[in-house]
């Protein structure tokens, strides 16, 4: 969208309320808005001025609390979140038959910002999480190169490492909403398959440029260091793209569940590709053909025919706020927020709507704004009590439209299984309470 669309669509919408009581998204900005929850203050209350002390007590309704009389706890070696955040938990679906066959979901109902905490950030392991040693580990990367090369991971370390800001997302998230009947699971509890995270490692073309590539070499198989022994074919162009051997997230070694001590990261491609614990890579003309890619991870369509090698996630975006579990505390102001990515690049606009898609008002995207990376909307919405169905759409940098519900489903059929990215809806009843209901 250009500037000029872009201001059109503001004059638009700028103003009092759209439909069903969504605000303009500038009224954050304005600081034009007043919480309902928020408590205003008497001028009688606010006698204390400076530092608490006996002689100027802290206003009234401000208790001076026992943990400001005394020294606080230590240090720590490593940080742990408050006691009182211990239900903010990842949710395992694990399958009963094969202990390490399942996945964990991100709790996005209890989440802020861009970026997922490691400890939270979702898995999907086909046969759980090896007990790698990392000295022990070596990638090796062969077949049709000039020079076949073997690294530890020290020696990876010392490359120029860069860093990738972007989301992972398995094909299967979101795959309830193919079901008849909706799912009432807390939001994290079935869209959880995507996280976010700043993978930093080396780059892959830098390696594949030191090995020399043969002209015949089209595609790279890599191969997994768990006992599974996952493979997945890539194409060499991807790989030359943005691809990252990933040694870090978020700042410190990537964890054991999302890889350690090597992944690979393919921004904006389906989770599948992001082969976790790396350790051979092979140059070759044409795709194996692994489980991974055939009898998995492809998409059935009504006609019978499977859909292969569809890596990229397309845009999506969901509403983690409110949801199934908020307590809605009446008629009044309330702050719509939800992540919306695409793996072609950039979200250009999020679009909100409270009447079940009637009618739409653009959200406000928090900086930063990142590609194939998650994007925070934000947008104010008055609620006047009555039944009201929250959806939002994100379109990106390409001018894809997230589809309804409806579109997906005419499109991909009853047989799909991966790959849902259409608009999500929550219904808020007239007593508060909030459901997940098909529009
Ligand atoms: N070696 C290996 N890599 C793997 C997998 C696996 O089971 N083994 N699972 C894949 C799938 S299906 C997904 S969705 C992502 C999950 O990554 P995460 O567990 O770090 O979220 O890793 C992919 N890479
Ligand atoms: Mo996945």
């Amino acid at each position: 969208m250009s500037k000029r669309d872009d201001e059109q669509q503001e004059d638009k919408h700028s103003g009092s309320a759209v439909g069903g009581g969504l605000l303009d998204r500038r009224l954050f900005l304005k600081r034009g808005l007043q919480f309902s929850t928020v408590t205003a203050l008497a001028a009688g209350d606010m006698t204390a001025q400076g530092e608490e002390d006996a002689a100027m007590p802290a206003p009234a309704p401000q208790a001076v609390e026992p943990w400001m009389r005394q020294p606080g706890k230590p240090f720590s070696n490593y940080g742990q979140p408050s006691k009182y955040e211990k239900n903010v938990i990842r949710w395992v679906a694990g399958n009963p038959d094969v202990p390490g066959n399942g996945v964990s979901w991100t709790p996005f109902q209890d989440l802020e910002g861009i970026i997922t905490p490691n400890g939270l950030h979702y898995e999907r392991h086909h046969n759980g999480v090896p007990r790698i040693v990392p000295d022990r580990h070596r990638l090796v990367i062969h077949g049709l190169v000039e020079q076949p090369l073997m690294f530890t991971i020290d020696q990876l370390k010392r490359y120029p490492l860069e860093s990738r800001i972007c989301f992972v997302e398995c094909g299967g998230n979101s795959n309830a909403s193919w079901h008849k009947h909706p799912t009432q699971t807390a939001v994290g509890y079935f869209h959880g398959l995507v996280s976010c995270s700043e993978w930093t490692g080396v780059p892959l073309s830098t390696i594949l440029q030191e090995a020399g590539l043969k002209p015949q070499a089209k595609w790279l198989i890599m191969h997994a260091a768990d006992a599974v022994s996952l493979s997945v074919s890539i194409p060499v162009e991807k790989a030359m793209d943005d691809a990252i051997l990933a040694l870090y997230q978020n700042g410190e070694r990537v964890r054991p569940e999302n890889g350690y001590p090597l992944r690979l990261i393919l921004p904006g491609w389906e989770g599948i590709t992001n082969v976790k614990w790396l350790r051979r890579i092979r140059a070759v003309t044409e795709p194996v053909m692994s489980r991974s890619e055939t009898s998995r991870y492809t998409e059935l369509l009504p006609n019978g025919k499977a859909r292969q090698f569809s890596f990229i996630m397309e845009a999506k975006s969901i509403i983690t706020s409110p949801t199934i579990g908020f307590q809605m505390d009446g008629p009044g102001l309330y702050q719509i927020s939800g992540l919306a990515w695409s793996g072609r690049g950039r979200i250009n606009t999020v679009e909100v709507s409270a009447d079940g898609g009637k009618s739409w008002a653009p959200a406000e995207l928090q900086e930063p704004v990142l590609p194939k990376c998650f994007t925070r909307f934000r947008i104010p919405w008055q609620w006047d009590g009555k039944t009201a169905v929250l959806q939002s759409r994100a379109i990106d940098e390409t001018g894809y439209v997230q589809p309804s519900r409806a579109a997906q489903l005419k499109e991909r059929g009853t047989n799909a299984y991966f790959k849902f990215n259409a608009i999500v809806s929550w219904e808020i009843a007239s007593d508060g309470y909030i459901s997940h209901v098909y529009e």
